[in-house]
This record gives C-alpha cells, sequence and structure tokens, in this order.
C-alpha cells in the first residue's frame, strides 16, 4: 500500500439514503468514524440529506466529508459498501413479501458498487435479509467473508433491551445473544444471555424467558405495527454502526452476524446469522457453540426456510 492510500480517509458508501441510511450516515459522520458518500435512486434525496448533516457538522463537532449522490461513480474506494436500499415492510407484510422486488434491487445495487469498489466489504441490511446477503455475495464474486448481513446485532440488541427492562437493571449490564434468520424463525439463545455472566434462566422464570424470546422474535414488527408507515431505523442503524466500526477498526469482536455457512452448525451452502469474530478481514471466523437440541432444530428450521427462499431467488433472478 502506498503512502497515500495509507493515509486516507476511510470511507463508507451508503446505498439506500432512507431512514435507516441516513440515521446510520449519520452516526459515523458524528462519531468520526468514516467520510460517507450516500447513494439513492432518488433524486435530490441523498444530496439534501448529505448538506443537512454537513451543516451540522460545526455545531456537533466533526470533520467529515458527506456526499450525496445518484452516481456510483462517487462511490469509488469505499472501504465498505453497506446496502439498506429497498422497499421496507409495511403493516401486515411479512419480510418475505419482499423477495423478489428487494431482490432486483439488491443485485443490481452490488454489481454497481463492486465495479467502483472491488475491494469493499459489503454489509447488507435489506430485507429479507439473509437472502439478500446471498445474492449480494453472488453478485459482487468477493469470497464470502468479506460479504456479510446485520441483523444478529439488532435482535440481540432487543433481547438485551427486554431483558433490562424485566430485570430493571441497565442495559449496559446484559449481554445478549440470537441466532439463525432474521425473521419469526430468529433463534434466541438464553444460556448464552447473561447479565453480568449470569445466565438469565437463572434470573428469570421459563414463562417470563420464553415471552421475552417472543417479544425478540416480533421486535421488527411492534415497531412496524406501531409506526404504521416504515420501520425501526435508529437501533437497526446503530447496529450496522457496530460492525462497521468493528471491521474499519480491525476490532476482531464477537458479533453475531450472517455469514456464508459452509458445513457449520450442519447446514450448508447458506447465509445465515451465526456468531462471528469481525475484524478488517471481515467475517475472520465463525463459531460453532453447543446448542440444546431444542435449538439445534430452532436453528434448522431457520435454517431450511432461509434456503428454500435463497435458491428460489436465485433461479428467478440469476
Ligand atoms: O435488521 C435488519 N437487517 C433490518 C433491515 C432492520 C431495519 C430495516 N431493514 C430493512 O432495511 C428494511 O426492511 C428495508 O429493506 C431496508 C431499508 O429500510 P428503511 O427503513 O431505511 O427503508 P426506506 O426509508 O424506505 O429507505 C430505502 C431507500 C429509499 O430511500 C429508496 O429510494 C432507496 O432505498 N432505494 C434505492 N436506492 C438505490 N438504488 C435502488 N435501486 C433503490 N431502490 C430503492
Amino acid at each position: 500500500m502506498d503512502l497515500a492510500s495509507a493515509y486516507r480517509s476511510r470511507r463508507v458508501a451508503i446505498v439506500g439514503a432512507g431512514n435507516v441510511g441516513s440515521t446510520l450516515a449519520q452516526r459515523i459522520a458524528e462519531k468520526n468514524l468514516a467520510d460517507v458518500v450516500l447513494l439513492d435512486v432518488v433524486e435530490g434525496r441523498p444530496q439534501g440529506l448529505a448538506l443537512d448533516l454537513l451543516e451540522a457538522s460545526g455545531l456537533v463537532g466533526h470533520h467529515r466529508q458527506i456526499i450525496g449522490t445518484n452516481d456510483y461513480a462517487d462511490t469509488a474506494d469505499s472501504d465498505i459498501v453497506v446496502i439498506t436500499a429497498g422497499l421496507p415492510r409495511k403493516p401486515g407484510m411479512s419480510r418475505d413479501d419482499l423477495l423478489q422486488v428487494n431482490g432486483k434491487i439488491v443485485l443490481e445495487v452490488a454489481r454497481q458498487a463492486i465495479a467502483y469498489s472491488p475491494q469493499a466489504r459489503f454489509v447488507v441490511v435489506t430485507n429479507p435479509l439473509d437472502v439478500m446477503v446471498y445474492l449480494v455475495w453472488k453478485a459482487t464474486g468477493l469470497p464470502s467473508q468479506q460479504v456479510m448481513g446485520m441483523a444478529g446485532v439488532l435482535d440481540s440488541a432487543r433481547f438485551q433491551t427486554f431483558i433490562s427492562l424485566e430485570l430493571k437493571v441497565p442495559p449496559q449490564d446484559v449481554s445478549a445473544m440470537v441466532l439463525g434468520g432474521h425473521g419469526d424463525l430468529m433463534v434466541p439463545l438464553p444460556q448464552y444471555s447473561t447479565v453480568c455472566g449470569i445466565p438469565i434462566p437463572e434470573l428469570l422464570d421459563q414463562a417470563t424467558v420464553e415471552r421475552l424470546c417472543d417479544r425478540t422474535r416480533h421486535g421488527g414488527a411492534e415497531i412496524v405495527g406501531l409506526l404504521q408507515r416504515g420501520g425501526a431505523y435508529s437501533a437497526p442503524s446503530a447496529a450496522i454502526y457496530k460492525m462497521v466500526e468493528a471491521i474499519l477498526l480491525n476490532q476482531s469482536r464477537i458479533l453475531p452476524a450472517s455469514a456464508y455457512l459452509e458445513g457449520q452448525y450442519g447446514l450448508q451452502d447458506l447465509y445465515l446469522g451465526v456468531p462471528c469474530r469481525v475484524g478488517w478481514p471481515g467475517v475472520e471466523e465463525i463459531l460453532e457453540l453447543r446448542l440444546t437440541d431444542a435449538e439445534h432444530d430452532l436453528l434448522q428450521r431457520s435454517g431450511d426456510f432461509v434456503k428454500v427462499r435463497t435458491e428460489q431467488v436465485l433461479q428467478q433472478l440469476m
């Protein structure tokens, strides 16, 4: 690497300047993590959002470049491409209703973005998440470790919140783990979810644990139902930020991410939420936890569900 590129600012391209994308741009700039390029198909929207964010920079005290654009050439040489482009769920819609329409969008986005940033790491956010990550991996032709999906960090943060509310302890004292596909079949893991190291089944009765797991599984729908227009974006953008930071700062953090499985957990050739070590290479390692038979079965069901849909959309779109 030459000196100029070693010292150039880190750059994150965010494709999809909607609620999640624009909130993520704000978090990245305000925490001084990287320069941001915000891209959308809608003309004026990313430019307007970028200018608005830039005009706040003196007030909040950062010096990051924020560009809004409709042109992929402006995303050139990004270190990370985050894909949030697509349509969100409407009330009553499942994440899978979005399969076809968002599949076409993420394929197009991935093909354009990789042409300008061939070395980038890709973090996919668009729903239905695990299937979309697979499409992006295929479309970019990158090694699978450089392409991952964000969902588990958000689902775990929701579980963490519900545990903290139930036990009246600060959320920072709670560490929660949720695996599986980003959908109703996700697999919260109570015995790997702790308060200062104490597994929650030691602190809560089984019915309460089950209630919190259930609320976590439907955490996205709960917000969609309340908002009526659009979905969650504050916690999602904070969760993406955590992954982007882990990659850019090469933190080797253990985070649940949608990663490509080649036999781990007995699953093959699909993207699914599992605990990963995340750093500059992307997914450095997949951790295989010991699961109960019931959890193992749930993870298999979640994997089967994702795999069928992945194969279906691959046939239709590729
Ligand atoms: O945990 C997770 N993975 C998720 C996923 C958490 C929250 C949101 N989740 C999904 O992310 C959600 O179901 C959607 O599929 C995406 C984006 O959610 P957001 O709430 O930000 O949706 P918006 O506000 O509708 O923004 C989508 C933007 C919007 O500005 C469109 O104009 C743009 O995407 N869009 C495109 N940009 C570029 N290129 C193309 N082709 C395109 N099509 C739409």
